[in-house]
């Protein structure tokens, strides 16, 4: 299907997600989130696409943010709650999303934009990116989950200190404090971002959304249960082909062949 806002492209295996609206440095405005839904769906239910890119056009920027313009035209509370709880509901499909997604953040990530890239599974950025929740300076908070990702993923310290002065780091600094997981040669975030993506291609996909469903539930519990869930998972992984594969593949000294069975 075809979208204004967002390009969605396949390539042996992956699909390339592209935020494009770069007149707005790739803030999500409310079509955008709309679109980045319905792509998700499609993703989804498209089995020859093993693992998801996420990256924004232009050289500038991944997305700034949230559309500032319509943040500022709200007309009540309500309808602030409304737009917090429709971006939410879209990142906690791209949470759940039963495949790989790998950030390539190749500019700024501030506000919406850094929140969508924590809720992807591995975020590279660009030595030259920027990454933040300037909300603090508009007036508001973080509400596309911010609060809550930023401090699970880096400390609470390392959170309030970026959410409270809304200041911006490099991705060197984003690097040291866990916000990302690998800073790469601007030139080369989309195709380090890709290479990853189809590297994970090549992975057993039952036994990799096992492996993000494991990971996503567990870290909210305690961890007997979550290791309980593990080990459900792990049972379920022994009744696919793909384990019947690639227990074999290893005793035949032969690279394995996953059908996602
Ligand atoms: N929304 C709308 N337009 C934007 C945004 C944005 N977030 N960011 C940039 N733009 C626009 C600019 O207005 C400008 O448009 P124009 O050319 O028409 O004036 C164009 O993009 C280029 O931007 P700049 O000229 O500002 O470029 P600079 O290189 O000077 O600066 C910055 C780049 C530093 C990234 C700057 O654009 C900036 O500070 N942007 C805003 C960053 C920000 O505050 N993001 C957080 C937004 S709030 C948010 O994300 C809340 C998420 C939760 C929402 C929950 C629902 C209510």
């Amino acid at each position: 299907m075809g979208y204004e806002n967002i390009l969605l492209e396949r390539d042996e295996g992956i699909a390339i997600l592209t935020f494009n609206r770069p007149k707005a440095l790739n803030a999500l405005n409310a079509v955008t989130i709309r679109e980045l839904d319905a792509a998700l769906d499609e993703v989804a239910a498209d089995t020859s696409i093993r693992a998801l890119v996420l990256t924004g056009a232009g050289e500038k920027a991944f997305v700034a943010g949230a559309d500032i313009t319509e943040i500022r035209a709200l007309p009540s509370p309500l309808a602030g709650v409304d737009m917090c709880r429709r971006g939410q509901a879209v990142f906690f499909k791209l949470e759940k999303l039963d495949k790989p997604v790998i950030v390539a953040i190749n500019g700024f990530a501030l506000g919406g934009g850094c929140e969508l890239a924590m809720a992807g599974d591995i975020r590279i950025a660009a030595d030259t990116a920027r990454l933040g929740q300037p909300e603090i300076n508009l007036g508001i908070l973080p509400g596309y989950g911010g609060t809550q990702r930023l401090p699970r993923l880096v400390g609470k310290g390392a959170a309030k200190l970026l959410i409270y002065t809304g200041d911006m780091v490099t991705a060197a600094e984003a690097l040291r404090i866990g916000l990302v997981d690998k800073v790469v040669p601007a030139a080369e975030v989309l195709e380090a971002a890709k290479a990853l993506a189809k590297q994970l291609a090549g992975k057993a996909p039952l036994a990799l959304a096992l492996c993000k469903r494991s990971i996503e539930l567990g870290v909210e519990i305690d961890l007997e249960r979550a290791c309980a869930i593990e080990a459900e998972n792990f049972g379920v992984c022994c009744a696919t082909e793909d384990k019947a594969e690639g227990t074999a593949a290893f005793v035949e000294k032969r690279k394995p062949i996953f059908q996602g069975r």
